[in-house]
């Protein structure tokens, strides 16, 4: 039977850009989809559209929808697809309030909105609970509420008012995150066990601080656990739904506990299935390794973030079950002289584009250089 107008109404659509760059595996937008559960648990009506995996008319499907809020997420390099579903979603559904969130979101508040007006707030930091109190805030109808929710950021006259984004102190709080809310186009490839596998994240947060990376502003204070009993219902619920090589383990920083880590791997075992993870090299010893490889563990090691790829099965057996542990400390030592390599070269390339500007404006002055720049 066709649904009513009425009955076909939402009350949150959440949307991911398209990644331009198609550089990737496809893999769930999972902060959204913790989100849309949350959402769900509280009894509102919530879809998602990733842009990844859409091939409708966005136009028709909001009519359809009508949908009183869009959430909006993706990362820096996708950000021109979310501000582009913003003004689709304004075009379209003036009314609908534009929320805007995730990693780019969180550090560029008050520039979106000062330069974009199809959004009216952004949610700074995790989101799950201010999201929900923004919902009920506007369809419940709570104005009043608006100003003390974590994290939002919304224009205030000529101001902008930024409050402090929420930090999740116990993850136990959090649903699992229901896949069904994405549907099962997503195959991710996995890259060193082989076949078609899914994603899971154990912990927010990471110790360290490296100036490249935004894990600890992000997720700020350290790192937070999940359980280990959410952690393996997640894992058997993504087991249970289609035919896995694998599972991949995406926290910032997996080994950053060893006793968690340990923990998932006397668990992890009765699971039967193989997983892989990206560790940072300092934080691992070789008894960690080697309970990570016997629990069916195929791990990729970054050395300050420079990837050393041990994804040979039998690679990894010699390493951790012979004399060669030599080998693993030259693996260190290469990966530390790659990390010199490149930032020497990125340093040339700085230098040499600070000679190019200082070349043009000593040969155009300063009123045209952005003119000129323009061309180039
Ligand atoms: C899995 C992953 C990927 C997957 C993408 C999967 C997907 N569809 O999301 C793949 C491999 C494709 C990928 C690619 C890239 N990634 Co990546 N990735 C991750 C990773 C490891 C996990 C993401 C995740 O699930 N986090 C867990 C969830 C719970 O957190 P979250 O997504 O941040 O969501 C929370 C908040 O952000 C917020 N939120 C999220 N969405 C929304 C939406 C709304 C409306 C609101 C209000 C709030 C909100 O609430 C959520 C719940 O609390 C993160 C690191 C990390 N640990 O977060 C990096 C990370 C997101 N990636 C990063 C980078 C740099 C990239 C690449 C640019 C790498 C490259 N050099 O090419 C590309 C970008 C691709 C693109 N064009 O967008 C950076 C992002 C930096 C930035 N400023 O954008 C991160 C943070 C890693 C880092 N520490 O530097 N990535
Ligand atoms: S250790 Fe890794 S996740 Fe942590 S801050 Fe450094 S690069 Fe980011």
């Amino acid at each position: 039977m066709k649904k009513t107008a009425e009955e076909s109404r939402i009350d949150v659509l959440l949307t991911y850009p398209k990644d331009g760059l198609r550089l990737f595996q496809s893999m769930i937008p999972t902060g959204l989809v913790s989100i849309g559960t949350v959402l769900q648990k509280s009894g509102y009506r919530v879809a998602i559209i990733d842009f990844n995996h859409y091939k409708n008319d966005f136009r028709r499907q909001l009519q359809f929808l009508r949908p009183r809020i869009i959430g909006i997420g993706g990362t820096t390099p996708s950000r021109q697809g979310s501000f582009y579903t913003a003004r689709l979603s304004k075009q379209v559904l003036p009314d609908t309030v534009v929320v805007y969130g995730g990693i780019n979101a969180t550090f560029i508040a008050q520039a979106v909105l000062e330069g974009i007006e199809d959004i009216d707030y952004v949610i700074k930091g995790e989101a799950e609970r201010s999201f929900l109190s923004l919902c009920d805030a506007i369809i419940k109808n709570k104005p009043d509420s608006i100003d003390s929710i974590p994290g939002l950021c919304y224009r205030n006259g000529m101001s902008i008012v930024e409050n402090k984004p929420q930090r999740i102190h116990d993850l136990s709080v959090l649903p699992i995150p229901n896949r069904d809310l994405v549907g099962n186009h997503y195959n991710l490839e996995m890259e060193f066990i082989g076949g078609s596998g899914d994603y899971i994240i154990t912990s927010r947060g990471c110790p360290a601080a490296c100036n490249f990376c935004s894990a600890s502003s992000m997720f700020p204070g350290g790192v937070r656990l999940r359980p280990i009993d959410s952690v393996m219902t997640e894992i058997d619920y993504l087991l249970s739904r289609r035919k896995l090589s694998g599972i991949k383990i995406f926290d910032s920083t997996f080994t950053a506990n060893r006793e968690h880590v340990e923990n998932f791997c006397k668990h992890v075992k009765e699971m039967k299935t193989q997983w892989e993870c990206e560790i940072r090299a300092d934080t691992v010893d070789r008894d960690l390794l080697r309970i990570m490889r016997e629990s069916d563990a195929i791990i990729s090691i970054w050395e300050w973030k420079h990837r050393i790829c041990l994804n040979s099965n039998t690679f990894q057996k010699v390493l951790l079950q012979s004399r060669s542990w030599m080998c693993w400390q030259f693996v260190m030592i290469l990966a530390f002289a790659l990390k010199c390599f490149l930032h020497l070269g990125i340093l040339v390339t700085h230098l040499r584009n600070v000679l190019k500007i200082l070349i043009l404006l000593i040969t155009t002055g300063t009123k045209s250089i952005f003119s000129v720049l323009q061309q180039e």
